[in-house]
């Protein structure tokens, strides 16, 4: 505790020295402080214009004239954007944007035994996903379901998630519910007659696969909702089901889908009406999908939600994001959440990631610019009544935790693996010392 309040100070020191330097008009060592322009003068600035020196006319802005106050000292733009996050002095994330959205982080159970790690979570966020605890393959108990040999209801054991939302729970944090229904992380077997595992394992029909579905639907809803209440206000129904070109007229997602091949493209609204049928009422029931501003794909998920609005079953739209430092443009990523807005649905962006392949200074500013100007573009939307976006959650806490990580390091988030802030987390809170373009 001793040693962070002493980096705190020595941070704050050194800042102050240097604001107090850009305030003198101190550039270099420092020796000539006395160049301040007389009372009442104007400033004149050469600048340089096809080689030469030019001197502008004096403008009749007049020098202040009085000494900064401390306070005015403080209010300096920043220039160091790597701050202890156990810094209690930060301004919290969340609170920025509690007129706009809640601030959400996928995190791993283990993330959790991390003092430091919790003290930050619960400054900055106020929602939570399972980066994996809630998902299929996590939940299935596959010795469970053979020993209890009941076809259309296979067990499920939720030791991977429990402590995640009991922390919830006990630190007045939402959580997103992560996911129902997707192709992947949900074993094969799960597909089969007797939940084998072998290799000549037959394929239930239709009718006990969409039976499977709503008992999973059912009991990870009833489990949740009975020993957390209150904690999920969102739930990632079906996730990731559209893939334009995969063989489906509509743009489904067919080759690498159990749920398309054995029960059809009608697994999608099966899952959203099972699980209407065994939501709380103030839960909300999204479609979740990446790549969402590729054209093909977006006209094909809002013809997929409006099917599904149109039987009540859904309340919004997830857009994953996890998206380049140029790509996509701006203007397709905005165009996007225009659209989703007209079907009247909610705009969650679940997954925000940037995949940075450097982590030199001048990449780490753009990745912060790139923060700052969709945070500013939602606050936009917001302000506008042009979306209704609720929530946007960060894919993970530190650059070392991301699942980018495969062929490589990818800096994609707001926090160092020292829990330092990066500009991202500055560009957020729109601070002054991140350029907007
Ligand atoms: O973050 C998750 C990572 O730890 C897993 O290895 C990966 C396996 O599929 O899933 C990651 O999360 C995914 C999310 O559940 C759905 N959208 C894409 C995310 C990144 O792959």
């Amino acid at each position: 505790m001793k040693r962070r309040e002493d980096k705190r100070l020595a941070k704050k020191g050194v800042s102050l020295l240097l604001t107090a330097a850009l305030m003198m008009g101190l550039t270099g060592c420092g020796k000539e402080g006395n160049n301040q322009p007389e009372e009442g003068t104007a400033t004149i600035t050469p600048t340089i214009e096809a080689g030469k020196e030019v001197t502008p006319e004096p403008t009749a802005e007049p020098t202040p004239t009085t000494a900064p106050t401390p306070t005015e000292v403080e209010k300096e733009v920043r220039t160091d954007f790597y701050i202890s996050a156990i810094d209690e002095e930060l301004p919290s994330l969340y609170e920025a944007y509690t007129d706009y959205f809640s601030i959400g982080v996928a995190l791993t159970a283990s993330e959790l035994f991390n003092e430091l790690k919790v003290d930050v979570i619960k400054d900055h966020f106020n929602s939570m996903t399972c980066g994996n605890e809630m998902k299929p393959d996590y939940l299935l108990d596959r010795e469970g379901c053979v020993v209890a040999g009941t076809e259309e209801c296979p067990v499920l054991n939720f030791k991977s998630c429990d402590g995640m939302l009991q922390f919830c729970m006990d630190n007045g944090i939402k959580m997103r519910g992560h996911t129902l229904v997707w192709h992947s992380q949900t074993p094969d077997w799960f597909f089969m007659e007797g939940y084998s595992n072998k290799k000549d394992a037959v394929m239930v029909s239709k009718e006990v696969m969409l039976a499977r579905m709503e008992n999973y639907i059912r009991q990870v809803m009833e489990y949740v909702n009975t020993n957390y209440p209150g904690v999920i206000y969102a739930w990632d129904v079906v996730n990731e089901a559209i893939l334009p070109g995969d063989g489906d007229a509509d743009g489904m997602r067919v080759q690498d889908s159990m749920w398309y091949q054995c029960v059809g493209p009608e697994f999608v609204e099966k899952a959203f009406e099972y699980a209407r049928k065994y939501a709380e009422p103030d839960q909300k029931l999204f479609y979740n999908d990446f790549n969402t501003y590729e054209v093909a794909k977006r006209q094909a998920i809002i013809k997929l939600v409006e099917k599904i609005q149109a039987q009540g079953n859904i309340d919004g739209i997830g857009m994953q994001s996890h998206i380049g430092i140029s790509s996509p443009t701006l203007d397709d990523f905005e165009t996007t959440i225009r659209k989703f807005a007209e079907t009247g649905l909610e705009i969650q962006l679940t997954e925000l990631d940037v995949n940075l392949d450097s982590s030199s200074e001048a990449d780490l500013m753009k990745e912060g610019t790139r923060y700052k100007r969709i945070f500013f573009l939602l606050k936009n939307l917001k302000d506008t009544g042009a979306a209704n976006v609720t929530n946007v959650t960060i894919w993970g806490l530190t650059d070392d935790k991301s699942w980018l990580n495969k062929d490589g390091l990818r800096y994609p988030l707001l926090f160092t693996q020292l829990l330092e802030t990066k500009p991202a987390f500055w560009g957020i809170l729109q601070d002054e010392g991140i350029p907007l373009y």
